[in-house]
């Protein structure tokens, strides 16, 4: 495979100022014809190739100003075009090619999603509607013109302004969009279809009225309507928080149930994954309403991070997708709980992108190579790419955050640009040096951060030791020591932060350590007693923190720390440090169990704590979590057990207390999304679980009476996924039930009965999949359906997925074979479930490998899954 490298970037020597594009639509095919203005650079010499990228397609015609090319002038085939000898003048090439879209079953580049045309350009996609050059750093001004039947598609829609429209004979009839911003390809978008739609407006700060719209399928407008409030309301945070007004007067979002990935910001034409805008309480779970208000917000930001400042090459990625993700986050903290928000993003970013870090795919976030770019839309790209965001501004403060990012809008507003301008903005706004802070990303692998501590009561000085190590990663044996914004308080015996006279021996800036040696010894003076160290406030920086604290130290943090982020770890490091042992060999002691109980008892009791904080506090780690705190020679079934056994110690006591919690959560409110009833609902939702995994008497039928009596799909589902993971009496008969009553007619709901089945920790469980997948109404073309059945067993079944006799890794190769000829964007992303295996003990990792290598030899693999193969098993 071809690896392509950032040190290899070099501008193009033709630029693409202008594109004139028609769509000629029908049910038999669509006819592109592509009138391109380019000029050479001012250093192009003379006979120097045009180049264009393609890719799947077939020169219809070739003109350059009219004058049709010789065959001898150029060479076209499936993957690009070259003009041998363009003219040194700015000239118009004329092109026509002729796509099928019906037949593109990789979902990039102009497809069908039920029986409506769409496209998905990002990132290499456009090269497969026209000859293009298909980069990020070539911005151009787009007209577009779509001829479409008026039957089958009378809605037509491209970015920008719509500035035609009319009748164009025959049953057919046309759009005329332009858009005034010049934009990379990977923004363009076309959309023909017959939709449905809803309408709004906002108007901006400086007064102007935009038109919005979202169009669906028809019949589904009113599922639309919380994504177009929550468009809404992005909008004016953007405002309020950025000072980022909206620019064009139209923004348009569009639905479709056929799409690679969750949404895509086309410039003023975002293109949406249908579970990503389609919401009802009968239908919908608070957490998708969740999702549908992060990721409208996403795309949205990406209007300014991404669209009016785009990444100069692909390698720049995290410069817009880490940017906004950090925006997106943001957002979601103003409009709900700061705290709940970091506690489930940490758990997002540890459940997601900690194992990619500490795995055989591991890369930095911004990578310096890639074979295939697809598979570099990755959780480091993102959420770590995000946490870097985060630290810069942890390390600036807010007002020094924002100053640079004013001077980044200002300076490279209308260009494609690096991950170096965008730091060198922060470092001119507050004078500063980032050079150093800059590693984060270039150096892939989460640091372990250890700490210990000593207290002289004598002298009243406290000293902590701080040490960071990355551990090496594919292709970088050896890490440097990065700058870590430590977030921190010192806790006095009554549980009030104590303050200091004198620090020395590190950096110390109020709160705030920042350690960027490999090693620090910090001495604190005047410290009148030993205190509780809070370190890592608010998860600071993302690192692995090895804790030396007791038992009785985290729970009193649990019980004190004015940081919630430290009071949620601290009960999980207990739950952790229990489990951990406990897997070890070492059994815990009752009195360890009953002081957990104990705290998490209070914690549910608290009158401060909010429900959606309780919640998330009333847990112990993850089995995957677990897993990989150990770090090796795991053996699922032995974690699975360890983990059920400590829940039911910890939890069992306290019966009686979630029993009455549970009842007094239940309300007859009509359903609403706001914070506090969905924290309501989800603390209620985890009562139910702990009631159940613990075996109280009666819990399992209280879930089915949950299930029955529900009125919204989150305590259903809820209470569906708790029997099915504890596989009470009734979990098989609430899941036909389910599948009979919800999921057979929406397939939005179908997703969910295909993930709870999947997750199920029992031994049939492959056996269904395989049943489910060899129906042949299973829509194998549809990635939603895919990654729910398979996507989740992988990374959510792991007693299942690491089956010892191999049958768990055999299922996920075989059906990553069979969707790669399908779709090998899907197929790829399904094969980096495997990313576990060398953490798993001898015989199962030796099963991994089979399955692995048996993939390796089953024929042409494509590109996409290749390279995670390859880098799988390097
Ligand atoms: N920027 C978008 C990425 C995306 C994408 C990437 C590969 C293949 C299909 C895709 N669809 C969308 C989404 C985002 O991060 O906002
Ligand atoms: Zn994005």
């Amino acid at each position: 495979q071809d690896t392509i490298y950032l040190k290899d970037y070099a501008a193009s020597p033709y630029r693409i100022v202008s594109a004139d594009l028609d769509f000629r639509i029908t049910e038999a095919d669509t006819r592109v014809r592509a009138l391109l203005t380019i000029e050479p650079r001012e250093d192009t010499a003379a006979g120097t190739p045009l180049v264009l990228d393609g890719n799947e397609l077939t020169l219809g015609s070739i003109a350059i100003d009219g004058a049709p090319l010789v065959l001898s002038a150029y060479g076209a085939d499936a993957s690009g075009l070259t003009v041998f000898e363009p003219p040194l003048r700015r000239f118009v090439l004329e092109t026509e090619v002729t796509l099928k879209p019906e037949g593109n079953t990789r979902l990039m580049g102009l497809y069908r999603s039920g029986g409506t045309w769409c496209t998905q350009c990002e990132a290499e996609g456009f090269r497969r509607i026209t000859y293009y050059l298909d980069r990020p750093d070539n911005l151009a001004l787009f007209k577009v013109r779509i001829t479409a039947p008026l039957n089958v598609a009378p809605v037509l829609l491209s970015n920008g302004n719509l500035i035609d429209q009319g009748d164009a004979g025959e049953g057919m009839h046309f759009a005329v969009w332009e858009d005034p911003f010049p934009k990379p390809s990977y923004l363009f978008a076309l959309v023909a279809g017959d939709l449905g739609s809803i309408t709004d407006s906002f108007t901006t700060a400086s007064g102007r009225k935009v038109a919005l719209a979202i169009y669906c399928s028809h019949g589904k407008e009113d599922q639309c309507l919380w994504a177009m409030d929550s468009l809404k309301r992005s909008m004016a945070w953007d405002e309020r928080r950025f000072g980022r007004e909206y620019d064009l007067d139209i923004f348009n979002i569009v639905a479709v149930s056929d799409f690679n990935f969750g949404a895509m910001e086309n410039k003023g034409l975002n293109i949406f994954n249908d579970k990503l805008v389609f919401a009802q309480p009968e239908s919908a779970t608070d957490a998708d309403y969740d999702g549908i208000e992060r990721v409208i917000a996403h795309e949205y930001f990406h209007n300014w991070t991404g669209n009016r400042i785009t990444c100069r090459d692909w390698f720049q990625l995290c410069l817009k997708e880490g940017l906004t993700v950090y925006r997106d986050q943001e957002f979601t903290s103003d409009e709900r709980s700061r705290p709940v928000k970091r506690i489930s993003d940490v758990v997002g970013l540890r459940s997601g992108q900690f194992p990619e870090d500490g795995g055989p795919l591991a890369h930095p976030a911004r990578p310096d190579q890639y074979s295939e770019i697809n598979n570099f839309y990755t959780a480091t790209v993102y959420e770590k790419g995000a946490e870097i965001v985060r630290m810069l501004a942890t390390l600036l403060g807010e007002a020094g955050f924002r100053k640079g990012m004013d001077l980044y809008f200002e300076r490279h507003d209308g260009q494609a640009t690096t991950i170096e301008a965008f730091l060198a903005v922060f470092a001119e706004a507050n004078d500063v040096d980032l050079e150093q802070f800059k590693t984060w990303y270039l150096q892939a692998g989460t640091p372990r951060l250890s700490v210990s501590d000593s207290y002289d009561g004598a002298s009243q000085t406290y000293t902590l030791k701080l040490g960071q190590q990355t551990q090496p990663t594919p292709g970088q044996p050896t890490k440097q020591a990065l700058v870590l914004p430590i977030k921190f308080g010192l806790i006095g015996p009554n549980g009030s932060e104590m303050s200091w006279t004198g620090v020395s021996g590190g950096t110390v800036r109020d709160d705030m350590i920042v350690l960027d040696t490999a090693e620090a010894e910090i001495r604190f003076t005047g410290v009148p007693n030993k205190p509780v160290p809070s370190l890592l406030r608010g998860f600071s920086a993302p690192v692995n923190m090895d804790t030396t604290l007791s038992q009785a130290d985290q729970l009193f943090l649990a019980q004190h720390d004015s940081d919630p982020f430290n009071r949620w770890q601290a009960l999980q490091d207990v739950g952790m440090a229990l489990a951990v042992a406990a897997i070890g060999g070492t059994p815990w002691s009752q009195q360890a169990v009953t002081a957990l109980s104990q705290a998490m008892a209070e914690t549910l009791a608290s009158e401060t704590l909010d429900d959606a904080f309780k919640a998330l506090a009333l847990n112990l780690p993850a089995e995957a979590q677990i897993s990989r705190t150990i770090g090796k020679d795991i053996d699922p079934d032995r974690v699975h057990m360890v983990r059920a056994a400590l829940l039911k110690a910890v939890f069992t006591p306290l019966a009686l207390q979630l029993l009455q919690t549970y009842r007094k959560l239940s309300s007859d409110a009509p359903y609403a999304p706001d914070a506090a009833s969905t924290g309501r609902r989800a603390l209620r939702n985890r009562l139910l679980g702990l009631l159940v995994s613990s075996d109280a008497a009666g819990a399992a039928d209280l879930a089915a009476q949950q299930y029955a009596g529900a009125r919204n799909m989150t305590d259903r589902l809820a209470a569906l996924s708790v029997s099915a993971l504890a596989w009470t009496p009734d979990a098989e008969a609430l899941l036909a039930h389910f599948h009979t009553n919800f999921a057979a007619t929406n397939p939005l709901v179908l997703d969910k009965w295909l993930a709870v089945t999947a997750s199920v920790p029992q031994d049939m469980v492959i056996d269904r999949m395989r049943a489910v997948l060899a129906d042949p109404n299973f829509p194998k073309t549809n990635p939603n359906r895919l990654r729910s059945l398979v996507g989740v067993f992988s990374m959510a079944n792991p007693t299942q997925f690491a089956r010892a006799d191999g049958a768990g890794f055999r299922f996920v190769a075989e059906t990553v074979v069979e969707i790669d000829s399908i779709n090998p964007q899907v197929a790829a992303r399904l094969l980096t479930g495997f990313r576990v295996w060398p953490m798993l003990e001898e015989e199962r990792r030796a099963a991994a490998k089979t399955a692995l290598l048996w993939l390796e030899t089953s024929g042409s693999l494509s590109r996409n899954t290749a390279d995670i193969l390859t880098r799988m098993l390097a």
